[in-house]
């Protein structure tokens, strides 16, 4: 017999970080098919590639974009860019269903009316890993980011807003948001190496979708 009835399930619950950010376990469960299709169509037309650090290193996460601004790197530096240096072109249109879940997200985490102009999309496979790093190439820092995971599970690296604060190891499955702003923004944080394995609907791959107020 189910007693359980009304208890919120075991996938979807809100777990606090710290001071402005939260992970919402789940929340994007209902919509990871939906998700999963719009992220081909937009590699189609805007193909994943590994982009260049200033530093001159390539990056071993695929990335592309999707928005009226996508996120770009070379040799001259990091910056938002309405066009696709690859193409030419504008970056693929972010789908209504996107933008309505990285506003919901938002919200459920106390951001109201947040409304994202570039959704930044990273693709890990096994192996991949992203070094510690603060976002702090947006316009607004008081607006959040928002981040849906996808596939493969990964360990997300917390750090404080120095370079060698201690950082905490969070978890983030298939189906994951977190939200970062207010305080946290500034955060360190970064990705440990990808592990092999399979995931049901995208085989050996994580894919992370970061949703942000660029412009
Ligand atoms: C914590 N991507 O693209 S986003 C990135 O899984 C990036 O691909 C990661 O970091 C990924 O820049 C995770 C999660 C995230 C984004 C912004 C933050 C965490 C944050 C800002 C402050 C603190
Ligand atoms: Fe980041």
């Amino acid at each position: 017999m189910n007693l359980d009835l009304f208890a919120p399930s075991a996938e979807r619950r809100d777990e606090p970080l710290c001071d402005g950010a939260v992970v919402l376990r789940g929340f994007a469960l209902d919509d990871a098919a939906a998700l999963l299709r719009a992220i081909d169509a937009i590699a189609a037309q805007a193909p994943f590639r590994h982009l260049v650090t200033p530093g001159g290193f390539r990056m071993s996460v695929g990335m592309t974009n999707a928005g009226p601004l996508g996120w770009v790197s070379d040799r001259r530096g990091y910056r938002y860019d309405p066009v696709d240096p690859e193409s030419g072109r504008p970056w693929p249109a972010l789908a209504p269903s996107f933008l309505h879940l990285a506003g919901a997200a938002a919200a459920q985490a106390g951001f109201d009316g947040f409304v994202p102009d570039a959704c930044l999309v990273n693709r890990y496979v096994p192996g991949t890993r992203l070094s510690l790093h603060q976002d702090r190439d947006e316009r607004d820092l008081g607006q959040p980011i928002v981040s849906v995971s996808l596939g493969l599970p990964a360990t997300f690296l917390f750090g404080g807003m120095q370079r060698t604060d201690r950082q905490r190891r969070v978890p983030l499955a298939h189906g994951d948001v977190a939200v970062w702003g207010g305080p946290a923004r500034l955060r360190f944080h970064g990705v440990l190496p990808l592990k092999p394995g399979h995931h049901p609907s995208l085989g050996e791959c994580r894919i992370n979708l970061t949703f942000r107020r660029a412009g």
